[in-house]
């Protein structure tokens, strides 16, 4: 295995094993709202403070951008954490939610960890060695378009502005599909889509740290993922869609429709 990804590995399970313990602790945590709808308690950033921690012992000269504490450092080589990725869940004890860590080279996606705690289900990927489930190979599914399709999705429940465009995404693809999850942790569906549990996944408005590792899990399980113009530019734009090649390309050409002047690509 790759030494970068091994260290990733060490990071996501001291993060995880540390925010299962603190399932029990929930009703004492102190909540602090960062803005509407969005909050953080001491368990995001002590996770995140473990992650970071692990990472830079072994490579003290790394980048990192992470949720809580932003970013740090000028190497060619970046960590991009999520430390807790469905918060919400796991605030109300829904056991769903996850640690998400990439490491990118010069702006190019290398090592994925997203470390679900609860399931204690580990996927990873290393660019061009394929990616794994708990060390078996996953990949994503075989649908040639959206017709009876498992879609997964999230609410732009933290950007009401976007709630029209995602309404009338919804009602066409929702007439179209098997039927569509909304699980409440961006990076779980993606590995999801990796892992051949949901067959494609779109939504607004996301952070890089939310889509950075399960973007190159998917890509290494074979599927696509891009904008909703169907580019590279998803980390930019925190709008995203991804699936095998087929149902990629079905569902970018079924969002055009519905996009509007602040959710073009
Ligand atoms: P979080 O739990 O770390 O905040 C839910 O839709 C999923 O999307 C979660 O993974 C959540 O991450 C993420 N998310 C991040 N920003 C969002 C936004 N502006 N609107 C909706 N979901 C967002
Ligand atoms: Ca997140």
């Amino acid at each position: 295995m790759q030494p970068m990804l091994n260290i990733a590995i060490r990071a996501a399970h001291a993060a995880g094993d540390y925010i299962s313990r603190q399932v029990n602790n929930i009703p004492n945590l102190e909540i602090e709202s960062k803005d509407t709808n969005d909050f953080v308690t001491q368990v995001d950033r002590n996770a995140e403070h473990k992650i970071i921690e692990t990472l830079l012992k072994a490579y003290p000269d790394h980048s990192i951008l992470a949720e809580e504490s932003g970013a740090q450092g000028d190497s060619e080589y970046q960590w991009i954490i999520d430390p807790l990725d469905g918060t919400t869940n796991f605030l109300h004890g829904f056991p769903h939610f996850a640690v998400s860590i990439a490491l990118a080279h010069k702006g190019r996606l290398e090592q994925a960890v997203i470390y679900d705690p609860m399931k204690q289900e580990l996927f990873s990927a290393s660019r061009g060695d394929g990616a794994t489930l708990n060390n078996r190979r996953i990949r994503v599914t075989k649908p040639v378009n959206i017709k009876g399709a498992l879609l997964g999705t999230g609410f732009p429940f933290k950007q009401k502005q976007h709630l029209p465009a995602f309404q009338s995404m919804f009602a066409d693809f929702f007439g179209q599909a098997g039927d569509i999850r909304r699980a409440g942790s961006a990076a779980l569906d993606l590995a999801y889509v990796a892992a051949g549990r949901l067959d494609a996944f779109w939504e607004i408005g996301l952070q890089p740290w939310d889509m950075a590792a399960g973007s190159l899990i998917i890509r290494e399980a074979g599927g696509l993922v891009g904008d909703f113009s169907g580019n590279e530019n998803f980390l930019e734009t925190g709008n995203i869609v991804a699936g095998n090649p087929k149902i990629f390309a079905d569902l970018t050409r079924k969002l055009q429709p519905h996009l509007t002047e602040s959710i073009k690509a």
